[in-house]
């Protein structure tokens, strides 16, 4: 069969399946659609995904939407090297890890990057700096939980896909000129959480990361998780 993805330069959901492919080694046709042209509401685009969103994946007869769904699709149907672990006490703690993000990682995230990065930013930015302490909580732990070297089991798996492509927004949102107002004190991350730094050297390290990386997203204005200074 031949894996087909629809994705959107910029999009961290994208990114976890497009680091997915290039972690299990698996090839694909590339579909890249314009957001700002709204390539995504295209009839034959929605003939595929009625919900209009990226990422969708394309596998013979089987078609995906949610990131993490075609993460656990691609597992299973491509079972070498595994992102769900070897034994059920792994997929157990890699999909805790997983929706932990969904359900405190992500949001923390995003309570501070989404007002630097897509706005509004009221005057003050109280919201952005009543945000941080949880922001930072969740890296203490991430921190932490990265100290082995990756989160569970000794191998990239979903987990740390999950996490780092997470990161990536913060990143972008850290390194704009206009979060500097805010001290932020996530940027670089190795100043407070070195093993962080270690973790994403790992996972840049995947043969193919380069090609996943947004094509929008410049080296200058975006530099890698792993930056030491
Ligand atoms: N929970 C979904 C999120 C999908 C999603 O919201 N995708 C956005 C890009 S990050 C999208 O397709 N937006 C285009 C649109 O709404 O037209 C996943 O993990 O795949």
């Amino acid at each position: 069969m031949s894996i087909e993805l629809y994705w959107g330069s910029g999009s961290t959901p994208c990114w976890r399946v497009q680091l997915a492919l290039a972690a299990k080694g698996l090839t694909h046709t590339s579909h890249l659609l314009s957001f700002a042209a709204r390539e995504t509401r295209t009839p034959a685009f929605l003939a595929l995904n009625p919900r209009g969103k990226v990422p969708t994946l394309k596998d013979g007869d089987v078609v995906l939407n949610e990131s993490i769904a075609i993460l656990a699709y691609l597992d299973r149907a491509y079972p070498e090297r595994p992102l769900f672990g070897a034994t059920p006490a792994e997929a157990a703690q890699i999909w805790r890890f997983v929706m932990e993000f969904e359900s405190h990682g992500g949001p923390a995230i995003s309570a501070v990057t989404r007002p630097i990065l897509f706005g509004p930013i009221e005057p003050g930015g109280e919201a952005i700096t009543a945000a941080l302490p949880a922001l930072h909580a969740e890296l203490d732990l991430l921190a932490e939980r990265v100290t082995p070297g990756t989160m569970v089991g000794g191998q990239v798996s979903a987990a740390d896909i999950v996490w780092f492509c997470g990161l990536q927004q913060l990143v972008r949102a850290a390194t704009r000129p206009i979060a500097a107002p805010f001290q932020l004190g996530v940027w670089p991350f190795g100043h407070r959480w070195p093993t962080i730094v270690s973790w994403a050297q790992r996972l840049e390290a995947i043969p193919g990361y380069d090609a996943t990386r947004p094509p929008h997203w410049s080296d200058g204005e975006h530099p890698a998780p792993s930056r030491m200074g």
